[in-house]
């Protein structure tokens, strides 16, 4: 599959990957960008983390921080996170999730990416929390302000496929099913000159 298949501005477009694994992007869903990106960026509590791989202790090339509900708990690269209250422009995206996807998300991870340096490694939105079937059936929706970076989803079985994504502007994927199990993710860095991103992720928690 190739990213052209999702390019057209105003697109409302589902794909379906094989073995119930899906993908929909909504291009436009948020439509003042920009300013809306402003205003996000100056009420998160953006900060850089780090990830600690055989004993040693990196930065994470990002800024982060994990909203929810009160118990809306998350683990991830093993290290925990308590949620922090949501935020009003948070608070707004989520709830035009529910109208456009129809699914209540109770967490959200922001990713801010301040320069084409920043970047994700591959990994699998997998963990136990994301549901009861996970990583069969786990719902995720991802909410991309600012410039555009590539978003690459790899086939972890069979074909070797890779899907490339176009991310930013206000467009939002939301990947379904299957997804988390079949491919990994990631964004990677690019030597291009980028202005920043903000990434919303917007997750369903449930309590272990
Ligand atoms: O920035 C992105 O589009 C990817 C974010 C991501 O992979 C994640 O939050 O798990």
């Amino acid at each position: 599959m190739q990213g052209d298949l999702f390019d057209a501005l105003g697109r409302d477009v589902t794909r379906d990957l094989g073995d119930g694994a899906w993908l929909r992007i909504v291009e436009g869903f948020v439509p003042e960008d920009a300013a809306t990106m402003a205003a996000l960026v100056a009420e998160l509590p953006l900060r850089q983390e780090t990830l600690t791989i055989a004993q040693q202790t990196w930065p994470t090339p990002r800024l982060t921080s994990w909203h929810g509900d009160p118990g809306a708990t998350y683990t991830y690269s093993r290290r925990t996170f308590e949620p922090e209250a949501w935020t009003p422009g948070l608070a707004a995206i989520r709830d035009a999730l529910d109208e456009v996807v129809g699914a209540r998300f109770n967490g959200c991870l922001a990713n801010y990416y301040r320069s084409g340096d920043d970047s994700m490694g591959a990994h699998a939105d997998d963990e136990p929390e994301l549901g009861p079937n996970a990583p069969h059936d786990v719902l995720i929706a991802s909410v991309s302000l600012g410039a555009r970076r590539r978003f690459v989803l790899q086939r972890q079985r069979g074909a070797r496929e890779r899907i490339v994504l176009e991310l930013g502007e206000g467009n939002l994927l939301v990947m379904g099913g299957a997804t988390q199990r079949d491919f990994r993710h990631l964004v990677p860095r690019t030597k291009r000159v980028v202005g920043p991103r903000l990434n919303l992720t917007f997750r369903i928690i449930r309590a272990l």
